[in-house]
């Protein structure tokens, strides 16, 4: 297939392109780099730094004998986008190029509107291209479980039927999330139901929860092809956080009374979704929403496997309960459908004691990377 990825130069934007591009797709990749000018400017530095995507393209397509090609460019600017989409015939678009941190949406204003004019100006340069350029184009969006927070009933898998005075109608389940960056994922997905019925587009929204992890396949067959692996406060993903905190010597910092509940997922478990939703394109005037996650835990959960882990590993882990620094239920119900990635014959990656050993011992190997300065949260709401 002829697939392009938006955001190829991100934690998972690049694992994604590795991987079809090693099962004999035709990829293509655009980014502007935004991430890493965020991670500058916050001082959130990676534990290491990936090669740039020039570089690592270059290096990966003469390793695995492929031809990944590459635009640098905003794709806020449509005639960039545009230009890619001139080339023509993509069978499908995967779509990552957002900014990822709920933390730096809620920093201030600037941060705030800069989230919301890139997430949703990307996202509707990205229809208009497919509506102008290949309608048939299947998009499989990167939303985010966020986008439904933490209701008190259960959460189903992107639609909702209301009964209402007699009545029936399907609608988009309710969303209310908990950061300005949750709530542009909304907002993309409004855009898209409204074009999806408007124009007939097919979707695919992927309503993924925090991914951990750091090796893929080709990331363990060369480690110069590595990906972002934060673990600072703004672009640290809970579980990455806590793996550095271990080695760092430092304790978990469990915001609150850590009963808050997500549903997480492997970085490789990641890509196997992804590749199912473009491998199942919906028909055209269809939105399909898949909740993309493996298994939900508190943060008091996770705590409690990430130190056993470390004690398994001998390295002694403390846990502490930090003040909250974000508006957020701390003690809730929490009960997402996630059957739909399965029924397409999704096997998941479950996380084991020895899962978080073997990420230990690859932030072990690059301990006199970590700035402990980075962990603290900074951002409060
Ligand atoms: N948390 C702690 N201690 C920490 C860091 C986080 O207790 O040191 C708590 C947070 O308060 C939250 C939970 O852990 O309750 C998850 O936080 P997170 O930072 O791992 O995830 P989040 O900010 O929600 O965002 C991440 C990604 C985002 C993605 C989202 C999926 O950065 O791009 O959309 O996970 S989800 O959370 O399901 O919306």
């Amino acid at each position: 297939m002829k697939i392009l990825i938006l955001g190829g130069d991100g934690y998972l934007g690049w694992p994604t392109a590795m991987s079809f591009a090693a099962a004999g797709h035709d990829i293509t990749v655009a980014d502007n780099f935004l991430r890493r000018r965020i991670m500058q400017q916050t001082d959130s530095s990676p534990l290491l730094i990936p090669l740039a995507l020039p570089e690592r393209v270059e290096l990966f397509n003469n390793l695995f004998n492929t031809s990944i090609k590459v635009h640098i460019g905003d794709l806020c600017d449509k005639s960039f986008m545009d230009s890619i989409f001139a080339d023509g015939g993509f069978d499908a678009v995967v779509h990552y190029a957002e900014q990822p941190s709920a933390p730096y949406s809620m920093i201030g204003f600037d941060e705030a509107n800069m989230t919301l004019q890139n997430n949703i100006s990307v996202t509707f340069n990205l229809i208009w291209a497919v509506k102008q350029y290949c309608p048939s184009c299947h998009i499989v969006k990167l939303g985010t479980m966020g986008e439904y927070g933490t209701p008190n009933i259960d959460i189903e898998e992107g639609y909702i039927t209301i009964n209402h005075k007699g009545r029936s109608e399907k609608f988009l389940y309710p969303r209310q999330a908990g950061s300005l960056y949750h709530t542009t994922k909304i907002l993309d997905t409004d855009l898209l139901w409204f074009y999806v019925r408007m124009n007939n587009l097919r979707v695919t929204d992927l309503m993924q929860g925090p991914v951990y992890g750091m090796r893929t396949p080709e990331i363990s067959a060369d480690p110069r092809l590595a990906t972002f692996f934060s673990y600072d406060d703004i672009f640290g993903t809970l579980v990455n956080r806590f793996i550095i905190q271990v080695v760092a010597d430092i304790p978990l910092t469990v915001y609150g009374k850590g009963g808050q509940t997500r549903g997480y997922l492997n970085i490789n478990d990641t890509i196997a979704c992804v590749s199912l939703a473009v491998h199942n394109p919906p028909p055209a005037g269809e939105m399909c929403i898949y909740n993309q996650f493996t298994e939900t835990f508190s943060v008091n959960d996770l705590a409690l496997l990430v130190q056993q882990a470390g004690k398994n590993v001998g390295l002694d882990v403390h846990i502490q309960n930090l003040p909250n620094p974000r508006k957020e239920k701390e003690e809730h119900y929490y009960n997402p459908a996630h059957s739909a990635l399965i029924a397409l014959g999704h096997t998941p990656t479950v996380m084991t004691h020895a899962l978080l050993e073997e990420m230990l011992h690859y932030a072990l190997e690059h301990r006199q990377n970590i700035c402990s300065s980075r962990i603290a949260p900074r951002v409060k709401w």
